[in-house]
């Protein structure tokens, strides 16, 4: 009892934000942000679809319920749901010439392994164990927008949060929320990558990290791993993930009309953005190898008075030079 008095009284003088420290510690990561919730948000396409919503919140409860250790569950997906997957054949007519080498790639294995095809939705625990021989990241369910502290630490132990309903029929081509359609179009054959793996570093600068720097890492994640542009042979591509499972913001980002700017760590983490509809300006990086080097100087520029190290082996965090 004397010990964990002590914890908290050390943690109170530090001030610093509680954070998982082993990876079982992530079922206490799991506060939700509501804004775009059907239930409550009278903007989303499923708010007055009574039977939607209850669906949603069958698959929601799942997630909520999920330990570490668990299986992942697979989810029967309805006639209907799978019809919303039509956005797969859709986009993949937009990916070839708008898309990143990388992610191509990945999609490419996805289905040439049989994982992906435009007649099912993909289950989590086969892609689970997709990303975990290629870049050591698995996946756990989550109930819906997760809170960018949470998030954010969770991928620091590559654990990524993943939803598992499905966008509503009326509105396939943009979700202001994340849904499967986003996470298995646009994270999953990103997250597959070795080096854009590595973008998880973002995830070890959140912990125990103040507000305020949540807040900027949380803009640079969204102007990166997100809303993501980068040059490659001459020409910009999208490589975000908010861009690579809506077919209308794709389109839109890679047109005339947006503002770009480049990519520079400093200046993305304060610019304001909104998550309603499509983004005003998107950051272009010279190359996609920029973009991480770029973020990682960064993250290492964050103040803290303790650093941290992964342990893969033992799937905790080594804090050093605690006070
Ligand atoms: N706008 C994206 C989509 O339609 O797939 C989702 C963004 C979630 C942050
Ligand atoms: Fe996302």
């Amino acid at each position: 009892l004397k010990r964990v008095a002590d914890d908290v009284r050390i943690v109170q003088e530090e001030n610093i934000p509680w954070f998982p420290k082993k990876i079982s510690d992530l079922d206490k990561c799991n506060h939700l942000i509501t804004k775009y919730d059907p239930d409550l948000d009278q903007d989303h396409p499923g708010f007055s679809d009574p039977e939607y919503r209850k669906r949603r919140g069958i698959i929601s409860e799942l997630a909520f319920n999920y330990k570490h250790g668990d299986p992942l569950l697979v989810v029967e997906y309805t006639p209907e749901e799978i019809a919303t997957w039509e956005v797969y054949r859709t986009l993949n007519g937009l990916y070839p010439t708008h898309a990143c080498r990388q992610f191509l790639e990945a999609l490419g294995q996805l289905e040439s392994e049989c994982l992906y095809g435009e007649d099912k939705i993909p289950q989590l625990g086969d892609v689970s164990a997709f990303l975990k021989e290629r870049t050591g990241f698995q996946l756990r369910p989550v109930a819906g927008l997760l809170s960018a502290r949470d998030f954010l630490a969770s991928l620091a132990f590559r654990v990524f949060q993943c939803t598992q309903y499905i966008r509503h029929p009326s509105a396939p081509m943009h979700s202001p929320e994340p849904d499967c359609c986003h996470e298995l179009l646009g994270h999953i054959p990103m997250l597959a990558d070795k080096e854009f793996a590595q973008f998880s570093q973002i995830g070890l600068a959140s912990l125990g990290a103040s507000d305020e720097d949540i807040e900027k890492l949380s803009t640079l994640y969204w102007f990166t791993v997100e809303f993501g542009l980068c040059k490659q042979n001459g020409t910009v591509k999208a490589y975000g993930a908010g861009l690579l499972s809506s077919y209308g913001e794709l389109l839109y980002a890679l047109s005339n009309e947006p503002q770009y700017k480049p990519f520079n760590p400093a200046e993305t983490a304060v610019q304001p953005y909104q998550d309603q509809s499509f983004q005003p300006v998107y950051f272009v990086s010279e190359s996609f190898e920029d973009a991480k080097h770029k973020l990682r100087q960064y993250s290492s520029t964050i103040q803290k008075p303790f650093s941290i190290r992964y342990d893969p082996y033992t799937c905790s965090m080594e804090v050093l030079d605690e006070p």
